[in-house]
């Protein structure tokens, strides 16, 4: 894909908090029909999850995230955008590509055993985040001397990691995990040191979605975080981010469209 304006990866998720009906037909449904909304509304890709990872969010075994996930991946395999699984769990990540997924993204940074050996041949872009500690625990008082210097080392250290497995460059995509193990003061400032964070050898990925950072700076619950979210999707951009991860992608594309044509002025 092209790299040359910052791209919207919409969020679908396929977990019982966001769709509270326990059918399993009915939440694959609901998430495939949000997901091809999503399409219409300009997404760029598709972020398919079929396990919650909010602060103090408990394991899902991976037969169940299989379950909830490879039928919407199956329905969306057409959809025109490419599909990316949200999973830190190397039997899912096989499963995942085996069923037409283009992309692997690991909160986990591709540090669970086997993680690495399960996406190695597939050919298919990998984000590689940085997490401190795990979701259960990860909001205890996380502490940092540099947490811009501690981020790009975990994330050069984990691309090393890829590279010698054999994974090319090209492959690899860098995100510094906002909300995994960082209080509101170190995610603005990864925001803010962008470049500093992610490097420049790789592409990058943000996922400030209606996160609780929002939260702390607007007061607003998760329900009402769009203003801000776009906000910190638009400082992300200008920081040369080059894939969004969001919710709200009719209004990120919006707002995408409105900086660009300031930018770069209206084509006639
Ligand atoms: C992220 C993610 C993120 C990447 C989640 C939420 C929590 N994957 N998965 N980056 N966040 N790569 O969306 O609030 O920031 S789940």
């Amino acid at each position: 894909m092209s790299l040359e304006r910052p791209l919207v990866m919409g969020i679908v998720n396929v977990t019982p908090d966001s769709f509270s009906d326990g059918n399993e037909h009915f939440r694959a449904d609901e998430a495939v029909a949000h997901a091809r909304l999503l399409v219409e509304e300009g997404a760029d890709l598709l972020d398919i999850g079929g396990e919650s990872t909010r602060p103090g969010a408990q394991a899902v075994p991976a037969d169940e995230e299989l379950r909830r996930i490879l039928p919407v991946i199956e329905a969306l395999r057409d959809c025109g955008v490419p599909l990316s699984v949200d999973t830190c769990k190397p039997d899912v990540m096989r499963a995942a590509l085996a069923a037409g997924a283009d992309m692997i993204n690991d909160i986990g940074g591709f540090s669970a055993p086997g993680a690495i050996e399960a996406v190695a041949d597939s050919g298919c872009a990998l984000c590689l985040m940085h997490m401190r500690g795990e979701p259960r625990t990860m909001q205890d008082a996380p502490v940092y001397q540099d947490v811009v210097a501690e981020v790009r080392d975990y994330l050069d250290r984990g691309a090393q990691r890829l590279r010698q497995a054999g994974i090319a460059a090209a492959r690899i995509v860098l995100d510094p995990g906002f909300g995994f193990g960082k209080t509101a003061a170190h995610n603005y400032t990864l925001l803010q040191q962008l470049p500093q964070a992610v490097g420049q050898e790789y592409p990058s990925l943000l996922g400030l979605s209606r996160k609780s950072m929002i939260g702390a700076v607007t007061g607003r619950p998760a329900s009402r975080r769009l203003g801000g979210s776009v906000a910190a999707a638009l400082a992300g951009a200008v920081r040369g981010a080059h894939i969004l991860r969001v919710h709200d992608v009719a209004d990120t594309v919006d707002a995408l469209r409105v900086w660009s044509a300031v930018e770069q002025g209206v084509r006639a």
